[in-house]
């Protein structure tokens, strides 16, 4: 497959931030896209995102001429083609977003000259040996706090983590209406009928206190006798709350052991919760080590500490920090990182959860990712607005 030239054009996510949409042109086909989600709680090390701005002046300031004639039959070509174009640590040069946009444009040019699904492509190159007959769980932001919502919830997300046992469609039929009954019980304690929403499309009303929505969201999963399939699942994202080496939480400053006693509470007083995501600052590897010597087998899982890097993950991994990553291509940059990340967690025997970011287009990639890898679980959001092509994508991709 010859690429012919690259384009790129500004779109808006989810929250009404800038983003861009990648077209590559490919000899003898038609034109490939990619739309490139965007996130607000970024971990450190996360590849660049370039403005769109930046992107049309590299790719007009050269890199257009650059790629032009590239020749390959593999994702692996032409990532480390890029990867060797780009030259920087972080992909400042050329940005993960067109990177990454360009890498998955490819890989559908690649699928459509196949006759096959993108996943497929995916599987075949990067998991052949992966049994990919589970179905991922949902894990399905309900309740928003920390950056991406407006109230007073230091804990970024409250999912609700949905097991599949039948159908998709029925699976998300029950979270459809966990959903609404979960805002009418919200509405109802406040008097109100109009809820705020936060960035994932989870309700952003004040509580009072981090444990409450937990307690709610239980109450309500075993009221609606959903306990065997529905379990709870967080996102701390304790980065954004972490001021001088201490935590700023529910208005008192706290120090990473007195943190994880609360985390350690939650785990007592929730049978449901099953799951914490960056509960420690992306630098307080100590925070995460002895959470995860206390947190049975609850999952302790990497994001803006593991930055889908491949070898943060080995070595987190490697010296017990976590036992389950998220996966969220933009933070490294290229599909063939992504999947070597994935490859990295599977051999190391922690949990996969392939995510969406916070900014959502109406791409579905990271469903095919999932699909490909055999996932332990998707990241989604509620079911609304953008992330409905994933839940889209979900149904007609497991039949
Ligand atoms: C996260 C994500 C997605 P953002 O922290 O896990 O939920 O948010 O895209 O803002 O990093
Ligand atoms: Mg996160």
């Amino acid at each position: 497959m010859i690429i012919e030239s690259v384009g790129a054009q500004e779109i808006f996510d989810s929250r009404g931030e800038p983003t861009i949409e990648v077209k590559l042109n490919v000899a003898g086909l038609h034109l490939f896209f990619a739309k490139i989600p965007s996130g607000k709680s970024r971990g450190k090390n996360e590849a660049a995102a370039l403005s769109f701005v930046e992107v049309q002046k590299t790719l007009e300031g050269g890199f257009v001429k650059e790629i032009e004639g590239f020749e390959g039959e593999t994702i692996k070509e032409l990532d480390l083609f890029l990867l060797a174009a780009d030259g920087t640590n972080h992909k400042e040069r050329l940005g993960g977003n067109l990177i990454l946009g360009i890498s998955i444009a490819f890989a559908r040019a690649l699928a459509h000259e196949r006759g096959e699904e993108l996943w497929e492509v995916l599987h075949k190159e990067f998991f052949p040996d992966r049994d990919i007959s589970k179905k991922p769980l949902i894990f399905a932001n309900l309740i928003n706090g920390g950056v991406h919502a407006d109230n007073n919830l230091d804990i970024q997300e409250y999912m609700a983590v949905v097991e599949t046992k039948g159908a998709y469609a029925e699976s998300i039929q029950k979270l459809i209406s966990f959903y609404e009954r979960l805002g009418f019980v919200i509405g109802e304690e406040r008097d109100v009928t109009r809820l705020p929403i936060g960035d994932e499309g989870g309700y952003s009303v004040n509580f009072k206190n981090n444990f409450a929505p937990i307690e709610m969201m239980e109450k309500l999963i075993l009221e609606s006798e959903l306990q065997n399939e529905f379990r709870i699942a967080l996102d701390a994202a304790a980065s954004s709350f972490y001021e001088d080496k201490n935590y700023r939480f529910e208005g008192a400053s706290l120090s990473t052991e007195e943190l994880i006693e609360r985390y350690e509470d939650y785990f007592e007083k929730s049978k449901l919760l099953i799951s914490v995501e960056d509960p420690c600052d992306e630098d307080d590897f100590e925070g995460f080590k002895n959470l995860v010597k206390i947190a049975g087998k609850k999952w302790i899982v990497g994001d803006d500490l593991t930055t889908t890097d491949p070898e943060r993950i080995k070595e987190y991994a490697d010296k017990k920090l976590i036992t389950g990553v998220i996966i969220k291509a933009n933070q490294i940059g290229t599909l063939t990182e992504t999947c070597e990340a994935i490859r990295t967690a599977q051999e190391k025997g922690i949990r996969c959860i392939v995510s969406h970011r916070s900014g959502e287009t109406d791409d579905s990639f990271l469903v095919h990712i999932a699909k490909a890898c055999g996932a332990d679980g998707v990241k989604i959001g509620a079911p609304v607005k953008e992330r409905i092509s994933k839940y889209d994508e979900l149904m007609r991709l497991y039949p």
